[in-house]
């Protein structure tokens, strides 16, 4: 069965009390991130539907199941669909390599809590609905397991800091931790969203020396120079492939380069862009379900490697407060993204048919 926007239904539901490890919040405004979107239009694997979507959100915390310590009654929390759970015994959790925390990972991944069951349920008819990425933040209430709770100081905006959720903490530590860029380095970012603008912000708080832009909508390279691109291209524009101009422009290509598309030709073109000898490139978009990369081996015999990133390689808990704390001393400047508010839960079809216009960075719904 294909699913779309037009199944979006504001409908009464029973949200149930939060079981042992788990957290109930009020969310009190959500983001749009196009991955709800993808979801929606069937292209994730792990779409189990009816469900509740929305990931990017800021809230405040209701009620907390037993053995709940990290959080409590009126706490301001940001969900995270990457957990930490930062047992001794979890190895990933233990690692700075990685924030990849496994523990509800396959429950997550099938829409339900860990226990196996869902908090949801349809008022009229008591018919369960799935959870979504551990999230679910398209509702008034939503529970959610306590290692995926970042709690943030209470002073900070919850309408801007639910940002730090996904999108923008993602392009963030993709420059900061995925990558490490430095001082001086020359920097590629493809595809100017939200994420993609976030790479430039981080990088040029970096010290990048050249921050190239790349989109094939002219209409990003404004914010793109507001944030710091020091030259913007448009693919569109150039006979020769991106990669080429690009190498061309630089003589052997860029320190660090970024796919911010989720379209697997273009993270080609941002691995082949990459320096000769060291250059580094990083996948943050998600590509359709089945799609796959494809370069010549000798692009990284010759020195240029291909990384990945999740949630910037952010530890949730851990390290999105830290975000939320430099947006507050000013350093962050996040407003920027926000270039659509919606105020009340029934406006996020309005804010999904908006997304599609490819005018919309983040739009913000408050409920
Ligand atoms: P977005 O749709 O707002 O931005 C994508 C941009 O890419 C647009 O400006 C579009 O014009 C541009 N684009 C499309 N095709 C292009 C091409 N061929 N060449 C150059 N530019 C092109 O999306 P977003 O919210 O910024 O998210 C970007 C990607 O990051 C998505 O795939 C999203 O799913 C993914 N994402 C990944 C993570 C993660 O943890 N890895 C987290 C959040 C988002
Ligand atoms: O832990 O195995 C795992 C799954 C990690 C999922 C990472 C998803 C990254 C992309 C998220 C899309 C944007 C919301
Ligand atoms: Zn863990």
């Amino acid at each position: 069965m294909a699913w779309g926007v037009d199944d979006i239904r504001l409908t009464k539901i029973k949200v149930a009390p939060p079981k042992a490890g788990e957290v109930r919040v009020k969310v009190v405004a959500n983001a749009l991130c196009h991955t709800d979107l993808y979801t929606l239009e069937g292209s994730d694997p792990e779409g189990l539907f009816p469900c509740i979507l929305g990931h990017e959100a800021g809230a405040i915390v209701e009620s907390v199941g037993e053995g709940v310590t990290s959080v409590k009654v009126g706490d301001h929390v940001v969900p995270c669909y990457t957990p930490e759970c930062k047992q001794p015994d979890c190895i990933f959790c233990a690692s700075k390599k990685t924030n990849l925390c496994p523990t509800i990972r396959a429950t997550q991944g099938q829409g339900v809590m860990p226990d196996g069951t869902t908090r949801f349920a349809a008022a009229a008819d008591g018919t369960p609905i799935h959870h979504f990425m551990g999230c679910s933040t398209f509702a008034e209430y939503t529970v959610v397991s306590e290692i995926s709770c970042a709690k943030v100081n209470p002073m900070a905006d919850l309408e801007t800091v639910c940002l730090l959720g996904c999108g923008i903490a993602t392009g963030l530590g993709a420059v900061r931790k995925t990558t490490g860029v430095e001082q001086g380095s020359t920097v590629g970012v493809f595809g100017l969203g939200a994420v993609g603008l976030a790479v430039i912000q981080a990088a040029k708080l970096a010290g990048a020396s050249r921050i190239f832009a790349i989109d094939t909508n002219p209409d990003k390279f404004e914010p793109a120079k507001a944030l710091g691109a020091t030259d913007c291209l448009n693919p569109k524009d150039h006979s020769d492939p991106v990669q080429q101009v690009l190498v061309g422009e630089t003589k052997w290509g860029l320190d660090y380069t970024y796919d911010c598309t989720g379209n697997t030709e273009v993270m080609r073109s941002a691995l082949e862009a990459a320096h000769r000898g060291w250059g580094m490139s990083c996948v943050i978009g998600v590509a359709a379900a089945g799609k796959e990369i494809s370069t010549r081996p000798f692009q990284l015999v010759t020195g240029r490697r291909w990384v990945g990133t999740a949630f910037g390689g952010y530890k949730s808990r851990t390290e999105v407060p830290m975000l939320v704390d430099e947006h507050m001393s000013g350093e962050l400047p996040l407003k920027q993204y926000i270039t659509h508010r919606y105020s009340g839960i029934q406006e996020i079809t309005t804010a999904i048919d908006a997304m599609h216009s490819g005018d919309v960075l983040r739009a913000v719904v408050s409920y």
